[in-house]
């Protein structure tokens, strides 16, 4: 019998594995700690919420009183650990926030899981997300591997630089039981339009100019929300503690190149004659420290536990596409609120 605390559940990968937690295993329990942030959204959650098997709490990482009375009534086995403070872009506007939820909350919910273990391991386990954003910045060649040296740059990949290292800490210093892993850019249904693909989805489709910062020639190595959910099981279950697993689908793309594959489908999939969408193309001033490039190399996780990607980028962007199309409510309730302001303060300047 496992009982296993996911945080963030309410996110965008939080929320796929939650769902995937919830479903494929339901003789789990699952409890989704989330304290519904302006990126967190409980409808991402809507086909589960009634399982008999899932518990919603609202609640901050960094409340200890909160998170050691949640040990205590749930008994945890297992700890999926999603939240975060997850935009490059608003860590360099508030970068406090980042070291608040992504340090002291990783530490908060690493110490309530050693004291409430008790050092009794036996079958515990602590599993951090994390991003190859913490490798740093790669040229035109080259990969990520697990022991490439951490060289993060912005104050979000300094705080999830961070939080690994505590996470390792923990399991040098008291034996924690541990697994991290570290992906790539996702994309896919529920990603916060605040992010470049569901950014510009949302601009194509109410007509707005799709900022393109600096050139457009920084590259990002893409993989489909569900292929990250379905890592994350397979290493809960098969990986070894206290090891690090890379995920991504080596498939790099530059971000102009992105955005003209996307305003290709979309001219198509909304009747418009080809072309209409790239002209919304629009270049900004660039990111403060933008990274060139990120690119994973997912080789230990193929070889040792046969993870490969299931979808195609083309394949998985259409479906995304699809999934916004279909979904206007989501998309207009998210775009409302607080996000209208911060729209207007990011983008207005550049
Ligand atoms: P997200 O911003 O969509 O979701 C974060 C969730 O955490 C939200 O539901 C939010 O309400 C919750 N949260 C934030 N602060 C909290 C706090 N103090 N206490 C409790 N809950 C809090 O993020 P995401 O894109 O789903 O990323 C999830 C994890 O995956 C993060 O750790 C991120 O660093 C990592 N990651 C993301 C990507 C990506 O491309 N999005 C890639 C690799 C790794
Ligand atoms: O309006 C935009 N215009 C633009 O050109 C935005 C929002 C982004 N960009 C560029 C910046 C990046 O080169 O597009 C690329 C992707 O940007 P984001 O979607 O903000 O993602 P990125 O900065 O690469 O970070 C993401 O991947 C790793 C996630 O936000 C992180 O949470 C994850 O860890």
């Amino acid at each position: 019998m496992q009982t296993i605390l996911i945080t963030g559940g309410a996110g965008f990968i939080g929320s796929h594995l939650t769902r995937l937690f919830v479903t494929k295993y339901p003789q789990y329990k699952i409890v989704n700690l989330d304290a519904l942030t302006y990126a967190g959204n409980l409808s991402n959650l809507k086909d589960i919420e009634d399982a008999p098997n899932y518990t919603f709490v609202k609640g901050d990482i960094t409340d200890m009183a909160l998170v050691q009375q949640l040990f205590a009534e749930h008994q945890f086995t297992g700890v999926l650990h999603c939240a975060a403070e997850s935009h490059v872009d608003r860590s360099i506007t508030d970068p406090l926030a980042f070291v608040r939820t992504n340090v002291m909350g990783t530490s908060t919910l690493l110490l309530a899981a050693k004291e409430s273990w008790k050092g009794d391991f036996t079958n515990k386990l602590f599993y951090h997300i994390s991003t190859d954003e913490v490798y740093g910045s790669l040229g035109e060649t080259g990969f990520f591997y697990e022991n490439t040296a951490y060289d993060p740059r912005s104050p979000y990949s300094a705080s999830k630089a961070s939080s690994d290292h505590f996470v390792r800490a923990f399991y040098h210093t008291y034996g924690l039981p541990i697994k991290i892993s570290n992906c790539s850019n996702n994309y896919g249904p529920y990603h916060f339009p605040e992010k470049l693909i569901p950014l510009s989805i949302n601009n194509i489709i109410n007509n707005k100019p799709l900022p393109i910062y600096g050139k457009g020639e920084n590259i990002r190595d893409w993989l489909f929300v569900e292929d990250h959910a379905g890592a994350i099981d397979l290493i809960y279950h098969k990986g070894i503690i206290g090891e690090t697993y890379n995920i991504g689908g080596h498939n790099e793309w530059t971000n102009i190149d992105l955005i003209k594959e996307l305003c290709r489908q979309m001219d198509a999939k909304l009747g418009k004659p080809a072309g209409t969408s790239e002209k919304l193309i629009t270049y900004v001033t660039d990111r403060a420290g933008h990274d060139m490039r990120y690119a994973i190399d997912a080789t230990k996780l193929k070889e040792e536990l046969g993870w490969m990607p299931s979808l195609q980028f083309e394949e998985g962007l259409s479906k995304t596409i699809d999934w916004y199309l279909n979904n206007p409510e989501w998309l207009n309730n998210v775009v409302s609120g607080n996000y209208a302001a911060y729209y207007e303060d990011q983008y207005h300047k550049r």
